[in-house]
């Protein structure tokens, strides 16, 4: 079976973007791949962070990835700072990284372009710590959204340069990019994708919004005054950011969706949103307050550390004995 890992940064409450563009996607794989999912709270802090959020964000995110549906039996959930292999091989592929690549890097270029102060130098680093996650495990294919497919390209040239370096070490992962590549934008700003920081909560749905107030947030997304429903992701983004959410949430083909609504309103589509949201968000929830309740997340990672543990171990050991590390 081949395997495939992915993770995600717990610097906010997730988001029904974080859902439908990767959880529901790590939640398929885990039936065809060896599936590994990790919480990557060390790039959680290369962006200020208080602890007390942190820890109820890694939390939560645990949770919620089993509330969504993925399975400890089948997919391997691990906390990335408890292995310490990561930031060992993050450390020895940043002396393997040039300088020149990483600032070519989009979130540094974008912050550097806006002028911003504060940028720690673990944001500029981070992409050489992300090619470790994904090497130390010898992943076949990494998920990726259009956006973070460059990421997979820098990990590609490191295990290539390592390889070439200092023997066959690394198996050079392929990014997978989703058949359906469903992104959600802010429902206030339809031209800016959905994020975890989001400043405005009005623009972002919550996986953990009071259903009801998430209802609300759809009813009052920003749409536009064509007053057809179809996608057009120019001409009307809202309208479209509405129907790759209904889409994605009940399984049904955006066109189909086109067809019910034609010569209908604004109204009537947002209502059958909100409360599409408003169902799929109470049962989630459910059922992450039975896991909260039952203890099982510490219970879920300790055992998913113990399995990842044995592959990052072996791995940074080899790769220690490569590097000139061991010495007996
Ligand atoms: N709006 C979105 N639509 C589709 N997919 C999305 N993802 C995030 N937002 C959307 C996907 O969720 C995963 C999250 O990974 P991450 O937390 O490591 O990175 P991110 O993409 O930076 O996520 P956020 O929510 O935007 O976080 P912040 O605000 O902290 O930067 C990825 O697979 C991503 O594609």
């Amino acid at each position: 079976m081949k395997r495939m890992l992915s993770g995600i940064k717990p610097t906010g409450r997730l988001t029904l973007g974080n859902y439908i563009g990767a959880i529901r996607n790590f939640v398929a794989y885990q039936e065809d791949y060896d599936m590994y999912v990790f919480i990557a709270n060390l790039h959680a802090i290369t962006v200020p962070i208080e602890r007390a959020e942190l820890k109820q964000n890694t939390k939560d995110l645990i949770a919620l990835y089993l509330a969504c549906g993925l399975d400890p039996k089948k997919a391997t959930i691990f906390l990335q700072s408890d292995l310490h292999e990561h930031a060992e091989l993050g450390w020895i592929l940043t002396c393997n990284s040039y300088v020149g690549e990483l600032q070519r890097m989009t979130q540094y270029k974008d912050k550097t372009a806006k002028g911003e102060t504060g940028i720690t130098a673990g944001l500029f680093t981070y992409p050489s710590l992300m090619a470790a996650d994904i090497l130390l495990y010898d992943a076949d294919y990494v998920p990726v959204g259009v956006d973070q497919k460059q990421h997979v390209e820098l990990t590609r040239d490191l295990a290539e340069r390592f390889n070439h370096r200092y023997g066959d070490t690394f198996t050079v992962p392929e990014p997978l990019v989703a058949k359906v590549g469903a992104k959600v934008y802010s429902l206030q700003d339809p031209r800016k994708k959905m994020s975890k920081s989001e400043d405005n909560p009005k623009g972002t749905i919550d996986l953990l919004d009071e259903p009801s107030v998430a209802r609300k947030k759809i009813m009052s997304a920003v749409t536009d005054s064509i007053g057809i429903i179809q996608y057009d992701s120019e001409q009307q983004p809202g309208i479209s950011n509405l129907l790759t959410i209904l889409s994605s949430l009940n399984n049904e083909a955006i066109e189909d969706i086109v067809a019910r609504y034609a010569g209908k309103g604004y109204g009537e589509f947002k209502k059958e949103v909100g409360e599409c949201v408003y169902q799929f968000l109470t049962q989630l929830q459910s059922k992450y307050k039975e896991i909260i309740a039952s203890g099982m997340v510490e219970k879920v990672i300790t055992e998913g550390n113990d399995k990842a543990r044995q592959i990052a171990h072996k791995k940074i050991m080899k790769v220690k004995k490569k590097v000139g590390f061991q010495l007996f």
